[in-house]
């Protein structure tokens, strides 16, 4: 839940948030704009730059050709590495970004943790104190039974990486299942000079009180994040979660009429217009191909004139069928 009311008021002094757009253009051409502090393309198809800004997404998205994604803030942008951390700043904000192969680090579990340290480690050098969101993709999500799937592997070594990183709270978040031919995984965030606010979603469970059942160590999300400036909320990857528990095992679209109650209930905890507008990108994750024409025609009927980006991802919950994260921009 959000602390006080006065979190949800317009706070115009403070950073403008990055206008986030799906767009038809070339990397070198999303690159050379002013104030581009990201851009990413999607699946093996997208090109590759040693640029920090530019981040290739493990992730097939179902629409061919994809859009890039162009993150722009206002003010000009610097870059850099640092170890394995590539990263860029401007405007107020911070995009960081770490990629590492599993057979480096020796499995997912080392991987998330030595991502989570080298991340914190890097942030510690910045002014851009407060991680808003963070997103996290990798391979093979659901392999392995119990407390070793990897997954839950993921979020023990996320914890133990994280450290005091979140001590304060949170960040949105998503995880979701790559099926890139390398086990490498990607971590990536956006950052700021000041704080945002959490919002939780009344029909769900908060994610660090989910029951032992769903591992040793809760994941560490909030289900929402309003931007400092309080005029754009960043949403989660949001599933077919009702209270801690997957509803509508082996019906994706029953799963996703599930998901979007879920986003119209946190769009209304925080204070936002109700729906998704076309200054709204969203990105869809569905895990089986073959329902992938379902989901889109749903999706079409239900958020007409919403930028959605349909992803081929796995869920972190097997039963999971679709999952929908992305942007509400008041
Ligand atoms: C869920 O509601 C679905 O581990 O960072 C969504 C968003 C999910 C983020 C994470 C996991 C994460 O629990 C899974």
């Amino acid at each position: 839940m959000v602390q006080a009311s006065e979190n949800l008021q317009a706070k115009p002094t403070l950073p403008r948030t990055p206008r986030v757009t799906y767009r038809m253009t070339t990397l070198p051409v999303a690159l050379a704009e002013g104030g581009t502090l990201a851009a990413f393309g999607f699946g093996a198809g997208a090109p590759d730059s040693d640029d920090p800004r530019w981040l290739r997404v493990p992730l097939e998205c179902f629409d061919a050709p994809a859009p890039l994604e162009v993150w722009q803030v206002d003010g000009d942008v610097v870059c850099g590495r640092q170890h394995n951390v590539r990263w860029s700043a401007g405007g107020g904000w911070l995009f960081a970004s770490i990629e590492l192969d599993e057979r480096a680090t020796g499995g997912i579990e080392a991987a998330a943790r030595q991502a989570y340290a080298e991340l914190r480690q890097f942030m510690r050098t910045r002014h851009e104190r407060y991680v808003l969101r963070i997103w996290n993709y990798m391979a093979d999500i659901n392999l392995g039974e119990g407390d070793v799937e990897r997954y839950k592997q993921f979020c023990d070594g996320r914890a133990v990486g994280s450290n005091d990183f979140f001590a304060e709270g949170f960040p949105a978040a998503t995880a979701i299942g790559h099926h890139y031919r390398a086990p490498v995984l990607q971590v990536y965030l956006l950052a700021c000079i000041d704080g945002g606010a959490a919002v939780e979603n009344p029909r769900q469970t908060s994610a660090w009180h989910y029951p032992r059942q769903y591992g040793r160590t809760s994941p560490g999300f909030t289900r929402g994040m309003l931007m400092p400036a309080r005029d754009v909320l960043a949403i989660s990857g949001t599933a077919a979660v009702v209270g801690h528990t997957s509803a509508h095992e082996g019906d994706p679209e029953a799963q996703l009429d599930e998901t979007l109650a879920n986003l119209d209930a946190l769009l209304a905890t925080a204070d936002m217009p109700a729906g998704f507008d076309t200054h709204s990108p969203l990105k869809a994750y569905v895990r089986h191909a073959t329902d992938a024409a379902r989901v889109r025609d749903k999706l079409q009927r239900r958020l007409p004139g919403v930028p959605v980006l349909l992803m081929h991802g796995d869920v972190c919950r097997r039963e999971l069928l679709v999952e929908i994260d992305g942007w509400r921009f008041r």
